[in-house]
């Protein structure tokens, strides 16, 4: 089922002449509300009235993280304070925490979002879900409740946590439909395992997964161990929570909400827009957001667009699966690597878990260097006759072969890498730079 034809389904050129009034009155709107964007524009000497095309939005200013949190907390508001009704910010463990302010409208279009993305999984008003994104500041929970809710899903706001329980009730309720992150499905289904339930006792079929990277690979480990089909979905805080992009049934790339968020890759070292096809940084206009409307926001992540013609029958832009984000990336002794490279590799290698660990640290010879710690599994750990040297070498190797760097593997028991109920840390940065 589609959510809404008319949007997801609509004809490129009345798609298009919505978006250009949308980013027309977008950028009237912020030139006049916030003092931030007037004094972009002025400085880059474009007017509102300059935006005769939707090409023209090259001549916009660009929106940065650090603009965001140099405005912290209510600097880029377009809208008088008494019409926000709710806030959400990051996490904020990097720095000051981003913040997005909604007004009654935005939660509705958060909802809208939100209700297509769980529509394109194939989720609908019969479905219970089971919602393990976390609850509160983190737009993961309220960002499925809302969608759920919207559907006329049953929704179950358990939150992340408590293993256990989740799998207790996903059995009692019914459950048929788990949000969560990649890393956490993960962890559920080692501890169903541990808990000996049959999988058979469960009723769930469809998982809405993001808010990490995760590669395919892992995302056939947790189909597989979960019995189920895994959904990647997308989203930012700065740009309204998960219900930017989300894949459907054909699960070749993920639908963005154009007539929403209106989509754009550039080269991230000379902010060139690039063509559909080629990969760069993703950027993000907002284009009916009323409380902290958002103009080329950069979002660091890194992906390409692509038009073609989708087998669900939405005609709406796709995007990539993401490749890292741009501050993501490792560079090895000159070579450039994403932790979600090392994960695709992992999973392929027998004996091991797909928990991994990352540790850089800078040596004498300030040369960076790379130890990837992985989990044996209970089979090879309980093995007599192990042999561990043979299975480093063979992590070695591929790790050597298919990315080109010399990683030192150490081999650690089963479960002794912290397990995430949110986003996993993947990677631990010793080096001091
Ligand atoms: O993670 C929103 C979200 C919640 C998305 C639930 C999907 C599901 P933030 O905490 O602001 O918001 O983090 C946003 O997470 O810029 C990406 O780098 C990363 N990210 C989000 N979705 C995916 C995904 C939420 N499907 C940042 N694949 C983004 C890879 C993702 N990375």
């Amino acid at each position: 089922m589609i959510w809404n034809p008319e949007a997801e389904q609509a004809e490129q050129e009345v798609r298009e002449k919505q978006q250009l009034a949308d980013l027309q009155k977008l950028a009237k709107k912020v030139y006049e509300k916030v003092p931030f964007y007037k004094q972009r524009f002025d400085e880059m000497k474009v007017k509102p009235e300059d935006i005769k095309s939707l090409e023209d939005i090259k001549y916009l200013p660009f929106t940065t993280k650090t603009d965001l949190r140099d405005t912290y907390p209510y600097g880029l508001l377009a809208v008088p304070m008494k019409d926000i009704v709710e806030v959400h910010t990051s996490s904020g463990t990097t720095g000051i925490p981003v913040v997005d302010a909604y007004t009654r409208n935005d939660l509705g279009g958060w909802a809208e979002g939100m209700a297509r993305t769980l529509t394109m999984a194939g989720a609908g008003p019969e479905d219970v879900l089971q919602n393990g994104y976390g609850y509160g500041l983190f737009t993961g929970g309220l960002g499925a409740h809302y969608g759920g809710q919207k559907i006329g899903m049953t929704v179950l706001p358990i939150s992340s946590g408590n293993t256990e329980r989740q799998i207790n009730f996903m059995r009692d309720f019914g459950t048929t439909v788990m949000t969560c992150t990649p890393s956490y499905a993960l962890y559920i289904s080692e501890v169903l395992a541990k808990m000996g339930i049959d999988r058979n006792q469960l009723k769930l079929r469809i998982g809405c997964m993001g808010a990490e990277p995760w590669s395919d690979n892992m995302r056939k480990e947790i189909e597989k161990k979960l019995g189920i089909k895994a959904y990647d979905i997308y989203g930012l805080t700065e740009i309204t929570g998960p219900g930017v992009s989300s894949e459907c049934e054909v699960q070749s790339g993920l639908h963005v909400n154009e007539d929403l968020f209106y989509p754009e890759v550039i080269n991230p070292a000379t902010g060139e827009v690039l063509p559909y096809g080629e990969k760069g940084e993703l950027v993000i206009t907002t284009l009916k957001k009323e409380g902290t409307p958002l103009v080329r926001y950069r979002t660091r992540d890194i992906t390409y667009l692509y038009r073609e013609e989708c087998a669900c029958g939405r005609t709406t832009i796709k995007m990539h699966r993401l490749f890292g984000r741009v501050d993501d990336m490792l560079i090895i002794k000159g070579v450039n690597v994403f932790p979600s490279q090392v994960e695709q590799l992992l999973i392929q290698i027998k004996g091991i878990t797909p928990n991994y660990q990352i540790i850089l640290t800078r040596g004498d010879n300030h040369l960076d260097e790379m130890e990837i710690k992985v989990e044996m599994d209970e089979n090879t750990f309980s093995d007599e006759t192990k042999d561990l040297e043979s299975l480093k070498n063979r992590i070695y190797n591929s790790v050597k072969s298919k990315l080109g760097i010399y990683a030192k593997i150490r081999l650690v028991e089963p479960m002794s890498i912290t397990r995430s109920e949110g986003k996993a840390k993947r990677v631990i940065d010793n080096r001091v730079i």
